[in-house]
């Protein structure tokens, strides 16, 4: 091996002992820097003769490139290492799976409030809402509540500002007083009617919602729900009241064994009165009345309150809880568990 060749080969040897960028350039510099072996070997060359420089020259040369190609080389390799490095250092597993954001899902009560209204629906009822905030007049007047009735204390009723000194207004005890405001604007929008002596379409409807009371233990919550229904014509009768109560259970709990007890009790605003038991015949629950409602004709004052002629129209009206259907349905034995929002109650309700 001539002299060029084995220069050739001890650069090509000190590049790749070179581990790093900078150990390239120190050792690039050793060759081809000013102070280098190549730059040496042209400054060798002042002494030939023309021919001489001529063959010598295209010698250097030649091995010059061959240096600069292995140095070439060599940073690209190093350049390609570290990229390697570098990728396998910020590794991306894109087969993971992405983090999803959370699907979300109805409350329990939720559920059961679409159930109640989808089953209602069906058998004609219309759905009302309204406000939570309401007056004296819509949740205790209208309904004929006495005066000095308990239920209007303080000690059973949140009162909040607004309405009168003597009246103010409060947060709605039931959802009765929206189900009188529906049957109020039913009854003005077909009052020429009734005046022609034509009479007017039956008032059906349901009113599910929020509703408050002073009351806070295992069983009872501040906040609670409440759906009540409400059927007015010139020929509805308890009859109709117990087919459309029963249908709804046997719909509501998925069972056509269960039977009914109409059970006398009082309410202001309805007479006579009577509270619903129902018992199933096969089941978990089979064998105990369990209390799912309180119903009855409504009272003929609470009929006038509406713009009607008791005499003429009657009505059955019944008032039921949402939270305590729900505690059935799915067995759950705590009402607070619904009111105090732990994802992981909740979210069993949405498999
Ligand atoms: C109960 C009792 C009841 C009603 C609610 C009602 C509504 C109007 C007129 C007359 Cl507009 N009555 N609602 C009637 C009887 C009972 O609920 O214990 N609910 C859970």
């Amino acid at each position: 091996m001539n002299e060029l060749d084995s220069l050739v080969a001890s650069a090509r040897e000190l590049f790749a002992q070179a581990g790093t960028p900078v150990d390239l350039e120190n050792a690039k510099a050793q060759f081809l820097g000013k102070a280098g072996k190549m730059t040496a070997l042209m400054k060798g060359m002042a002494q030939l003769t023309v021919e001489e420089k001529k063959t010598r020259g295209a010698a250097i040369n030649v091995a010059k490139q061959a240096i600069e190609a292995a140095l070439n080389d060599r940073r690209q390799a190093l350049l390609d290492a570290q990229l390697q490095q570098q990728l396998q250092a910020e590794r991306l597993d894109v087969t993971l799976p992405g983090r999803q954001r959370g699907q979300g899902g109805l409350h329990p009560v939720s559920l059961t409030l679409e159930r109640i209204e989808g089953i209602f629906a069906s058998m004609g009822f219309e759905v009302a809402e309204g406000p939570e905030i309401e007056s004296d007049w819509f949740n205790f007047t209208a309904l004929n509540t006495p005066e000095d009735h308990p239920a209007r204390s303080m000690h059973d009723t949140f009162y909040v500002e607004g309405g009168t000194p003597q009246a103010p207004n409060l947060l709605r005890t039931h959802t009765s007083p929206m189900q009188v405001r529906h049957a109020v604007q039913h009854v003005k929008r077909y009052r020429h009617q009734l005046d022609a002596g034509q009479g007017m379409p039956e008032i059906r409807v349901i009113a599910p919602g929020r509703t408050y009371r002073v009351d806070s233990d295992a069983t009872h919550s501040p906040m609670f729900h409440q759906c009540e229904g409400l059927w007015i014509g010139e020929n509805v009768s308890f009859k109709d009241l117990k087919v459309v109560f029963t249908d709804f259970c046997k719909t509501f709990f998925e069972s056509d064994d269960l039977v009914l007890r109409f059970r006398p009790s009082f309410f202001p605003f309805t007479e006579p009165s009577a509270e619903v038991d129902i018992q199933f015949q096969s089941g978990p629950l089979a064998g105990k009345w369990l209390e799912v409602a309180g119903s009855g004709q409504v009272h003929p004052n609470v009929v006038r309150n509406m713009g009607l002629d008791p005499e003429r129209f009657i009505g059955f009206a019944f008032g039921m809880g949402p939270d305590r259907l729900t505690m059935l349905r799915y067995g759950v034995n705590d009402l607070r568990l619904f009111f105090d929002g732990d994802i992981r109650f909740l979210s069993q309700f949405n498999k």
